[in-house]
């Protein structure tokens, strides 16, 4: 007599086969082999069972079982196989695909002109042996005015225009958008003891109206080099270096006497403008230079509130605007170009 498994297994053979014929996508063979191989399929009970069969039933009922999983195994994959080049086969009939085509050029991506410029920037100074540290543009009063010497109702804050956060505002420790990079030069001594040569990049923002010169956000590089006998000398040669090297020699370097109140003297510094060579346009305001950093040395006062001795230490800093270098490299004569973000005008970089 024949077991009565062996005759379900027939019948789990014949459906599957009936079946299967019937298939002609990829979801109703999932479906398909869902119901004939997985885990609740009526073969799956069978082998499941077969532990609890006498000796002699389990070796035929196993053998004839395994064999059928085997054998729909092998149809599963040979019907997946059909069903994919059927697939492409119907897409290559369809016209669709013209393997002879060239490739879609991708886009390649760029560093926006004012990174590249302040990358130059900080290797020129990171050659000259300067440190980069970077700092919160979110910042306190304190140090954006208050400890380089700009107190509450000094003048000179009306030269730096702030966004406060608003939230703070009226709070005993207000907050702002630093507007420059010089709140660096505190954060800075405050960890270190001299000798400090660092340079601090980052974005600054001011409220105030835009010009051919003048964002409302921009970035500065903050510089500063403490140490004994640091002089105005020492100022000026490292600065006519970095103009140098990210302008070349053939461009003109001024400087001027300015008012910070952080430093003592000031001075500011510009290079000629390489739009007009000198000579006067509306990217330089028609003054034949376009003015790029600030800078002069340390404040006594500025050294002695971070705990310095000012007898023994003296230093220079400076703050330079980094969209001014890049426009002056490539002859850029309007500022605001390049947070407009026109592609026409970012791909020739
Ligand atoms: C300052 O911000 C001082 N903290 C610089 C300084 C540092 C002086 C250390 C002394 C010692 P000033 O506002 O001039 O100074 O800005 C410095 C440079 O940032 C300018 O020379 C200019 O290149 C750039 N800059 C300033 N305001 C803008 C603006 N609105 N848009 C674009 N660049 C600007």
């Amino acid at each position: 007599m024949i077991l009565p498994q062996l005759q379900e297994l027939k019948e789990i053979e014949d459906k599957a086969r009936t079946e299967l014929a019937a298939v002609s996508d990829e979801e109703a063979l999932e479906s398909w082999r869902i119901a004939h191989l997985g885990r609740r399929s009526r073969l799956n009970i069978i082998l499941r069972g077969l532990a609890s069969l006498p000796i002699e039933e389990r070796r035929q009922v196993g053998a004839a079982a395994n064999r059928l999983r085997l054998e729909l195994e092998e149809m599963l994959s040979q019907r997946q196989a059909q069903l994919r080049e059927a697939t492409v086969t119907a897409v290559v009939e369809r016209g669709r695909l013209d393997v002879t085509l060239p490739g879609r050029p991708l886009a390649i991506g760029r560093l926006h002109p004012v990174t590249q410029a302040l990358r130059d920037i900080l290797a020129a100074f990171v050659s000259m042996g300067f440190q980069v540290f970077e700092g919160p543009e979110v910042e306190w009063d304190h140090y954006n005015f208050e400890a380089v010497r700009i107190p509450k109702d000094h003048p000179a804050r009306d030269m730096w225009d702030t966004l406060w956060i608003d939230y703070v505002r009226n709070d005993e420790y207000p907050m702002l958008l630093r507007t420059h990079t010089s709140p660096m030069q505190i954060r800075v001594m405050e960890q270190m003891q001299p000798p400090v040569r660092i340079v601090s990049p980052g974005k600054c923002y001011r409220h105030e109206a835009t010009d051919p010169t003048h964002e409302w956000m921009h970035t500065q590089v903050e510089g500063l080099a403490v140490d004994e006998n640091i002089s105005m000398a020492d100022l000026k040669g490292t600065l006519y270096e970095f103009a140098r090297r990210l302008f070349g020699r053939e461009r003109r370097v001024r400087f001027r006497c300015d008012y910070f109140p952080f430093v003592e003297p000031g001075a500011d510094m510009s290079i000629d403008c390489p739009l007009c060579d000198g000579q006067g346009c509306r990217a330089c305001g028609n003054s034949g230079w376009i003015e790029i950093l600030g800078a002069g040395m340390v404040h006594p006062e500025v050294l002695a509130n971070v705990g310095y001795d000012a007898e023994r230490y003296t230093g220079f800093a400076f703050g330079l605007g980094v969209e001014r270098v890049a426009m002056l490299r490539h002859g850029i004569e309007d500022i605001r170009l390049f947070y407009a973000n026109d592609l026409r005008f970012l791909e020739q970089f």
